[in-house]
């Protein structure tokens, strides 16, 4: 039987937010697919695969709920959506009256679809937006923007023109971009080199040439000897270094004594090893992009890791060049004009962030500032009082270490609100939990991509919800609505249907609503362009191996190395990552791909597992400071440093309402104690991985 229609949509399985073409019957989703109009030409991961079943399933908030136990004890009574939107908004309306719009916090996943979210809270006045990046990416963003003047998205990785792909901390193949995937995929196939760098062999390593298993937090020390090789050989690209580098000298003195033989005692890694590798990059440049990584919330230098990344990239001149790091376009370097925001409704608040990012700490990056700072806000009432919290698609209490601790930071909020799809831990704890639709239900805004071909795309509703949920546009509007009485300037937010938001936004763009009709997405340039660099939009106009804005705020971003801790006799330093079949913690209960994975289990090395009487596939617990975190099936090899024990990231729920999930695995971040103090004082990431676990047979 043909399909009754097809909906181009956009998965919303994980941030990735790949294009789709969803197919429907009975007025149901019944297929889902990629794009077949863009890269993706109709593939798609296993996890996107499985959206229906998430849509289908009855285990996730189907109506909206206010708390009528404590905090945490899952005791809810069932709201209309009228009664939750006016019980938020008349909260809402108490607490900044008595202590100034400046006291709601809002974090998210951040992506695409933020500017909806910004307009909101700047329309109630408040400067706290933030994003969940603390614990993924910020490191590489603040690295990026110390060598380069410019945000980590705002260069392309040009894999299909690349001749060596590295890889450090960074398994391309399982922790999932669809297009990535196959970009790479298809380089491969026409003979581009790939070396992997990781403390255990991943799928992608089992594609690569080159395979080094560092030692556990000492990626800084390889990155060094690297360079100290392209350096003292004369490897690096002379003229490109000339034209676009700054502070090449103190470099080449800073590198000086990094030799691959001391790089060699702290990672293990053979020096002539590394010597042979330095020589097989330069054969490749300036077509070489040294991956900076994605979720590099690990060590307490893991900002340094990530700027060498870039740092290497810049000696073999592959920053800002085709089949390197190729500059995007936004829509106005191709000459067109690009959405209007929605966030410009409203004027910037003039107040101070309550995380200290933009004055306390001028160095980071103040648009989604660092949230865990934020919560230290709400603890201590310093810099000022932060009362109410809006966590909007994301989950704190699994995304952040030491949930407990973190739960006693949250004591002071007067209210705590979780829009999700899922159930989670952040849902179960918070006095209102407004159900969003999932995204094969709803729409979203129309949002621009930057790209070497920028373009438009929009998520469109492909069903009706089967449960009592909303879409984000309807949640907020519907708060703005009501939050206008005390506050007029909200009133130019309270859209009432999403057609009206996107004409909005496409004002003057040239484009129109009908216009994503034959594919999903608009594309704002025929071909890809690759634009030459002028100056970067750092202080000196060039790619600075010594970050003068990082230097203003007195931060040495030619840091010296430390070595790592080694983990004290019977312990591991704890490690994690993720696998293609689940995205974070909340897929692990969604029927399908519970099927295919239902429990982590602890890697780590035979030579260990020896030593503890463990044989793969006993039953394991895992402690951190004394305190049980669950127990686990061992999986012995020897693919794993042998100071490391590794886990998938989002497994060990305790909520009643996941019967699938329940009591499977064990949870990484309750492994953690007092993590949420542990960052990186330089790039603003926490560090995850600073912290050491045991393991007895259970
Ligand atoms: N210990 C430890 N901590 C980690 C990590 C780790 O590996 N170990 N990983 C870190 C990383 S890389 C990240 S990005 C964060 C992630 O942590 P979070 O940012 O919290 O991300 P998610 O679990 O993807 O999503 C949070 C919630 O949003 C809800 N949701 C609502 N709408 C949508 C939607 O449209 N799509 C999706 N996908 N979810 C929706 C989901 O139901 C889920 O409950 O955690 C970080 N924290
Ligand atoms: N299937 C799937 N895909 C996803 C996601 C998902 O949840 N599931 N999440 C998305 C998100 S939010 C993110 S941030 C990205 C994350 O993308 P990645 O950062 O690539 O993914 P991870 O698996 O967290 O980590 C990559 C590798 O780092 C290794 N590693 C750990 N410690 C060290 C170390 O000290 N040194 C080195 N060199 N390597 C180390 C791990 O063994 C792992 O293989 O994936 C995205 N894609
Ligand atoms: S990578 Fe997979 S889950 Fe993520 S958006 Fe793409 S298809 Fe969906
Ligand atoms: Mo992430």
């Amino acid at each position: 039987m043909a399909a009754e229609e097809s909906v181009y949509s956009v998965c919303g399985m994980c941030s990735v937010r790949c294009p789709i073409l969803v197919e429907k019957r009975n007025g149901e989703a019944s297929w889902i697919m990629g794009n077949p109009h863009s890269p993706l030409k109709g593939g798609l991961c296993a996890r996107g695969a499985a959206g229906i079943a998430l849509e289908r399933d009855t285990e996730r908030p189907a109506t909206p709920l206010i708390r009528v136990g404590e905090r945490g004890e899952g005791k809810w009574r069932e709201a209309s959506w009228e009664e939750a939107l006016d019980y938020v908004a008349d909260r809402l309306k108490e607490i900044t009256a008595m202590h100034g719009a400046r006291s709601v916090l809002w974090s998210d996943r951040g992506g695409p679809f933020v500017d909806l979210h910004q307009a909101f809270m700047r329309g109630l006045g408040s400067p706290n937006y933030c994003n969940h990046d603390a614990s993924c990416a910020r490191n590489v963003q603040h690295a990026a923007l110390s060598v380069l003047g410019m945000g980590r998205k705002l260069v392309a990785y040009d894999f299909r023109n690349a001749k060596h792909i590295i890889l450090q901390t960074r398994n391309i193949l399982e922790a999932i971009n669809v297009a990535e995937c196959n970009a790479v995929m298809d380089a491969l196939d026409k003979g581009c080199k790939l070396s992997v760098i990781d403390i255990r062999s991943s799928v992608s390593a089992s594609k690569a040439s080159n395979f080094f298993m560092v030692r556990p937090g000492t990626d800084y020390a390889f990155n060094l000897a690297i360079i100290h090789e392209l350096i003292t050989k004369k490897l690096y690209q002379a003229d490109y270094v000339a034209k676009y580098v700054d502070g090449f000298d103190a470099l080449s003195a800073f590198v000086q004594p990094c030799t691959p033989e001391w790089a060699e005692k702290e990672t293990g890694i053979p020096a002539e090893r590394i010597t042979a590798f330095a020589q097989e990059l330069a054969e490749s440049a300036p077509n070489v992009i040294w991956h900076p990584g994605w979720m590099v919330a690990r060590y307490n230098d893991s900002f340094n890791v990530c700027r060498t990344a870039y740092i290497i990239n810049a000696l073999l001149g592959s920053v800002g060049v085709k089949g390197g790091l190729p500059l995007v376009n936004t829509p106005k370097d191709v000459g067109r004009k690009g959405l209007k925001k929605l966030v410009d409704l409203f004027p910037k608040p003039e107040e101070k962030r309550a995380d200290g990012v933009g004055w306390k700490h001028p160095q980071f990056d103040a648009g989604p500032g660092l949230v865990n700072l934020a919560y230290d806000a709400i603890a201590t009432g310093d810099p000022y009082p932060v009362k109410a919290y809006l966590c909007f698609r994301h989950d704190p209490l699994m995304a952040m270490p030491d949930p407990e601790a973190l739960k006693r930071k949250w004591e002071a909020l007067d209210l705590l609100v979780s829009v999700t799809f899922s159930w989670s831990d952040t849902a179960w704890h918070s006095d209102v939990v407004l159900p969003l639709s999932t995204y094969l239900s709803r729409e979203s805004i129309i949002a621009s991509k930057a790209g070497l071909k920028p373009q438009f795309f929009v998520r469109k509703r492909a069903m009706q919800p089967l449960l009592n949920t909303r879409a984000d546009w309807e949640i907020l509007c519907g708060l703005a609505a009501r939050l206008s009485d005390v506050n007029p300037e909200m009133k130019k937010l309270a859209f009432t249907s999403i057609e009206d938001i996107w004409n909005y936004q496409l004002q003057d763009t040239g484009v129109s609503v009908a216009d994503f009709a034959a594919k999903g997405f608009v594309e704002l340039a025929d071909a890809p362009l690759y634009r030459e660099v002028e100056a970067y939009p750092t202080p000196s106009g060039k790619l600075e191996m010594i970050s003068g804005k990082w230097s203003k705020a007195n931060i040495d971003t030619l840091k010296p190395y430390t070595s790592p801790a080694r983990p004290a006799p019977g312990e591991f330093r704890i490690a994690f990552g993720r696998v293609g079949v689940h995205t974070q913690g909340h897929t692990v209960n969604n029927p399908l791909l519970h099927e295919q994975m239902p429990e982590n289990v602890a890697w780590m090395h035979t030579s260990r597992a020896e030593e503890l009487g463990i044989a793969d596939g006993d039953m394991v617990e895992v402690a951190s400071a004394g305190k049980s975190a669950g127990r686990m099936k061992a999986f012995v090899t020897e693919c794993i440093h042998p100071e490391a024990l590794f886990m998938v990231h989002g497994f060990g729920h305790r909520l009643p309402v996941e019967s699938r999930a329940i009591g499977r695995g064990v949870a990484d971040h309750e492994l953690m104690p007092g993590g949420l103090e542990v960052w990186d004082r330089s790039g603003g990431g926490l560090s995850l991985q600073e912290h050491f676990v045991t393991v007895r047979k259970a």
